[in-house]
């Protein structure tokens, strides 16, 4: 076992490793910087495969769903009775009215940065909410979609709401910026079978061994109302809820349009109750979305929920 010196000089070598674009990662963009910087946005996004959004909606919107999401989850709970010491939930959101204002709002904040990213036929292909419940431990680290191997496939992009203020020890998001690489991908593949279990000591960052390579880790403690857009091929997981409170993120996945087939292998990706498929463009989203949404959205829905995520 390392001496307390010796980990401390690990831990400034870390430090070091970790460089400014991280910190600045970290930190976040203002809705206004991107209003004025979308191209700015969008090249940092592709460049890092994440961008922190500070301040998208307000503290009421967040109450809005936070209580919508915990309505969800009292129902499922009665639902799933079996798994009454689940943890970790991913639940699929019913648009009822507050969820489609919210989503509508956020979408609409991010429009200067998603006009950069996709073709205006682009669609929501998730609409969940993740929740972690104190004691819930570490994900395995991972990444939602493979690297391409079709050259002109779908480009997936992952926005993460928080519905509440996440400090680092409630497991927020922790991301690999710049993992969305083949070359990491490779190495993550070749290495994970045996740095999995030595990922949990090194993931509190700021940099983790992913093979061969040295890769930054950023934690998404972040405040109510702030969005994470993430590359669905980065690789992430949910850090560890030490102690709660209870943990709620409000999710949704733009897949880009133009015809562009989607990647192989996207499926766990694709959290949405099926009503709502291939129906919520962001080109529609004035006129449209609130065409689906109902006052009860679980008598029309029903209830989707993978515990255990
Ligand atoms: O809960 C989180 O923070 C992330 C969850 C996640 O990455 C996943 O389930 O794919």
């Amino acid at each position: 076992m390392a001496s307390a010196a010796g980990r401390e000089a690990k831990r400034r070598r870390r430090a070091s490793e970790g460089g400014e674009a991280d910190a600045e990662n970290a930190a976040g963009v203002s809705l206004g910087w991107l209003g004025e910087h979308p191209t700015d946005g969008a090249e940092r996004l592709a460049a890092q495969g994440m961008l922190r959004v500070n301040q998208v909606i307000g503290g009421e919107a967040c109450t809005r769903l936070r209580e919508l999401v915990d309505r969800s989850l009292a129902e499922a709970q009665s639902v799933h009775a079996a798994a009454p010491d689940e943890q970790r939930w991913d639940m699929c959101v019913p648009l009822d009215g507050s969820v489609v204002g919210v989503l509508s709002e956020v979408v609409g904040n991010l429009q200067p940065l998603l006009s950069q990213l996709f073709e205006p036929d682009a669609v929501l292909c998730e609409l969940a909410s993740l929740i972690t419940e104190g004691g819930a431990t570490r994900q395995g680290l991972h990444y939602d979609t493979p690297m391409m191997t079709q050259r002109d496939a779908a480009l997936l992009i992952t926005c993460f709401i928080a519905l509440q203020d996440i400090s680092d020890d409630m497991g927020p998001t922790i991301m690999l910026p710049h993992s969305a690489s083949v070359a990491c991908h490779e190495e993550w593949q070749r290495s994970v079978g045996v740095s999995e279990q030595g990922l949990a000591d090194l993931l509190p960052g700021p940099t983790t061994a992913v093979g061969s390579l040295t890769m930054p880790v950023v934690r998404c403690a972040i405040s109510a109302g702030d969005v994470v857009l993430m590359d669905s091929r980065l690789l992430h997981c949910a850090g560890a809820n030490l102690a709660g409170p209870r943990r709620r993120l409000l999710y949704f996945t733009v897949v880009d349009g133009g015809g562009k087939p989607l990647p192989e292998d996207a499926m766990s990706s694709m959290s949405m109750f099926e009503m709502y498929r291939d129906k919520l463009r962001l080109d529609n989203r004035e006129e449209g979305w609130a065409a689906h949404a109902s006052a009860d959205g679980f008598t029309q829905t029903g209830i989707d929920v993978f515990s255990g995520y």
